[in-house]
C-alpha cells in the first residue's frame, strides 16, 4: 500500500510540476488532491510517536481559512499546542522518505484521536489517516466533525486525566468550558451576540454553547454551516478582517455585538458597524483587553509577583504595541507568524498572552499560577484563566472570555475601540509560484532575500517618512506572498501597498 500510494503521489506532483510538500505554518496544507499519501504517512508517524511516548496524540484534518478545495493536517502533541521544530522536521523527513524503515517502539500500544472539519475531502482523508495509524499498530479514534481547538483540548485533557475516555465525549469540551463560564457569569449579559460561523465547523458547535448558556448569553448564529459548500466564502474572520467587509447574512442592529470565526474556529474577530463604517477588533485588542483585566486584578495583591508578557507578530498594529509597552507597562515581544511560535514564546512568562492580528490567540499560564491566585484569594482571576483553552488558541472560548470581560468592565465595542487608535494598515496577498525565494529576518519585519528585491523595496520605502513600514513574507499555508503596510495616513499606506505589489508582480513568477 505504501509503495503504491507513494508512487501515485510522486506521479501527481510531477504531472503538475510540484515539489514534495513542506510542514508549513500550521502543518501540511495543499489542494486536497495531493494529500492522500501525506495523510497515510502522517497517520503512521503519529501512531509510532504515540507508541514511543505512551501518550495520546491528535491529528486535525482542516485547511482552516483556505479555499474549500484545500485541506491539511494539523498534528496535536500530547500537551496540545504544536509540535517542536525537531518533530516537525522529523515528520517532514518521514513523509518524504522513499521507504519506511521498520522500527521497534518503546510501548506496544498507542492512541491517536482524529478530528476533521466539514470540507468534502475531510472524511476520506480521515479514513486514510486512520489506516496509517493502524499500520503503525496504534489505535485511531475518530472524533468526527470537531473544531481544531476542540480536538487539541480533548487530546490535552485526556493526557492530563481530566477525562478517561474520549470516545463519544466530544461534548466534554462544551461542558467543561460552559461550567467555568457559568461560575464566572452569574447574571444575564445584556444584548445579543451575533456569531458568524464561516459556514464551518465552529458554526455547528456554537449551537451547543448557545443552548447551554441560554440563560446568561443571547447568541444568534449566522453562516453556521448549513451551506458547507460555501465555507469561508463571503464570511468568516479571514474575510471580515482581510477584506474589511461585513459577512453575508449580516443582521444590522446597533445594539448587537458581532463576532466572526474562521473555518476551523481557532480565530476570532469582533466588529462594530454603524453609519456605514465597519470597525474591526483584531487580535491585538483581545490581548490588550485580557491583559488590562489581569493587571487590574493583580494590582489588588502587590505581594503577588507574576511575570506577564504579550506576544505579537509583525502584523500587529504598532499602535497596539505602543499601548502595551507605554500605557500598560507590559513586556511585548514579536514572534514569527504561526501560533506554534507564539505559543512557545508565551511559555516564557508566568502568564503569557499571545495573539496574532488575525485573531488567533490564547492566554497560557505556568502550573503554579492557579495555586498562587487561590492562595491570594483572586478567585475570579483564577476562574478566568481556567477558562482559557490551554491546548491552543480557541475562537469559541475566546468569545466566552471576551463576553465575561465586556460585561464585567461594563464596556461596549466602541469603548474597546476607543482605548487607542489603530494606525491605518493594509494586508494584501499575491498568488505566486515561487514564494520560497522570499526570506525574512526572524521577526518577519524585514526582507533579507532576494537581495536585489530588498534593495528595490528599500528604494520605494526611502521615499516615505520613517513612520511608514511594510513587511513582505511568504505564506506558510497558501501559495501567496503577503504584504502588510502601515503608517499614519491611509492614502500613503495604500500607495505603498500598490507599489510593493507592482514590484512583486514584476519580480515573482505569477
Ligand atoms: C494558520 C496559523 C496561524 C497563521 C495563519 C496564516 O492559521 O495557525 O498562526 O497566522 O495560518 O499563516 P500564513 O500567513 O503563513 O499563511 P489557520 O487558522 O489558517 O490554521
Amino acid at each position: 500500500m505504501d509503495t503504491q500510494l507513494r508512487d501515485e503521489h510522486k506521479q501527481l506532483l510531477e504531472n503538475d510540476q510540484k515539489q514534495m510538500l513542506c510542514y508549513g505554518t500550521s502543518g501540511f496544507r495543499e489542494n486536497s488532491k495531493y494529500l492522500k499519501f501525506v495523510g497515510w504517512r502522517v497517520g503512521i508517524f503519529i501512531g509510532l510517536m504515540s507508541k514511543n511516548t505512551n501518550l495520546k496524540l491528535g491529528v486535525m484534518i482542516t485547511a482552516s481559512h483556505n479555499k474549500i478545495i484545500d485541506n491539511g493536517f494539523k498534528v496535536v502533541p500530547p500537551q496540545g499546542g504544536m509540535l517542536s521544530i525537531e518533530e516537525e522536521q522529523n515528520i517532514e523527513i518521514f513523509y518524504k522518505s522513499d521507504e519506511i524503515v521498520k522500527q521497534e517502539t518503546k510501548y506496544d500500544n498507542g492512541i491517536v484521536y482524529v478530528g476533521r472539519d466539514t470540507r468534502p475531502s475531510s472524511d476520506s482523508l480521515c479514513q486514510i489517516v486512520l489506516e496509517g495509524i493502524k499500520e503503525a499498530g496504534a489505535v485511531g479514534i475518530n472524533l468526527g466533525i470537531v473544531t481544531t481547538p476542540q480536538c487539541a483540548f480533548l487530546v490535552y485533557a485526556t493526557n492530563l486525566g481530566l477525562i478517561q475516555q474520549i470516545e463519544s465525549n466530544q461534548l466534554f469540551f462544551v461542558e467543561y468550558f460552559c461550567n467555568i463560564f457559568l461560575q464566572l457569569v452569574k447574571n444575564s449579559i445584556e444584548g445579543t451576540l451575533i456569531i458568524d460561523g464561516a459556514e464551518g465547523v465552529g458554526g455547528i458547535w456554537i449551537k451547543e454553547f448557545q443552548q447551554k448558556l441560554t440563560n446568561v448569553l443571547t447568541i444568534k448564529r449566522i453562516n453556521y454551516g448549513d451551506e458547507p459548500h460555501l465555507l469561508n466564502e463571503g464570511c468568516g474572520s479571514e474575510f471580515v478582517q482581510k477584506e474589511k467587509k461585513l459577512p453575508k447574512n449580516f443582521i444590522y442592529d446597533p445594539s448587537y455585538r458581532y463576532a466572526s470565526l474562521d473555518g476551523d474556529a481557532d480565530r476570532l474577530v469582533y466588529y462594530y458597524f454603524d453609519n456605514n463604517k465597519l470597525q474591526i477588533i483584531e487580535g491585538d485588542r483581545f490581548a490588550i483587553l485580557f491583559a488590562m483585566y489581569i493587571e487590574q486584578e493583580l494590582k489588588k495583591k502587590p505581594n503577588l509577583k507574576l511575570s506577564i508578557g504579550i506576544i505579537q507578530t509583525a502584523y500587529a498594529n504598532s499602535a497596539s504595541t505602543k499601548y502595551i509597552t507605554e500605557k500598560l507597562g507590559i513586556y511585548a515581544k514579536y514572534a514569527p507568524t504561526g501560533v506554534k511560535y507564539l505559543h512557545r514564546a508565551a511559555h516564557e512568562f508566568d502568564i503569557g498572552i499571545y495573539f496574532e492580528a488575525n485573531g488567533h490567540g490564547a492566554i497560557i499560564y505556568k502550573d503554579h499560577v492557579l495555586n498562587q491566585l487561590k492562595e491570594f484569594q483572586l478567585f475570579e482571576l483564577e476562574l478566568f484563566l481556567k477558562l482559557s483553552n490551554q491546548a491552543v488558541g480557541d475562537a469559541i472560548i475566546n468569545i466566552l472570555m471576551t463576553e465575561f470581560l465586556l460585561n464585567k468592565l461594563q464596556m461596549n465595542i466602541q469603548d474597546w475601540l476607543l482605548i487607542y487608535q489603530d494606525y491605518p494598515a493594509l494586508s494584501t496577498k499575491l498568488y505566486v509560484k515561487n514564494k520560497q525565494i522570499i526570506k525574512t529576518n526572524y521577526e518577519e519585519t524585514s526582507l533579507i532575500e532576494p537581495i536585489d528585491l530588498k534593495q528595490k523595496v528599500d528604494e520605494i520605502m526611502s521615499k516615505f517618512d520613517k513612520s511608514y513600514r511594510t513587511c513582505i513574507r511568504p505564506s506558510g499555508t497558501e501559495s501567496v506572498v503577503r504584504v502588510h503596510s502601515e503608517g499614519p495616513q491611509v492614502e500613503i499606506v495604500k500607495e505603498i501597498d500598490f507599489r510593493i505589489n507592482e514590484l512583486l508582480k514584476s519580480y515573482m513568477e505569477i
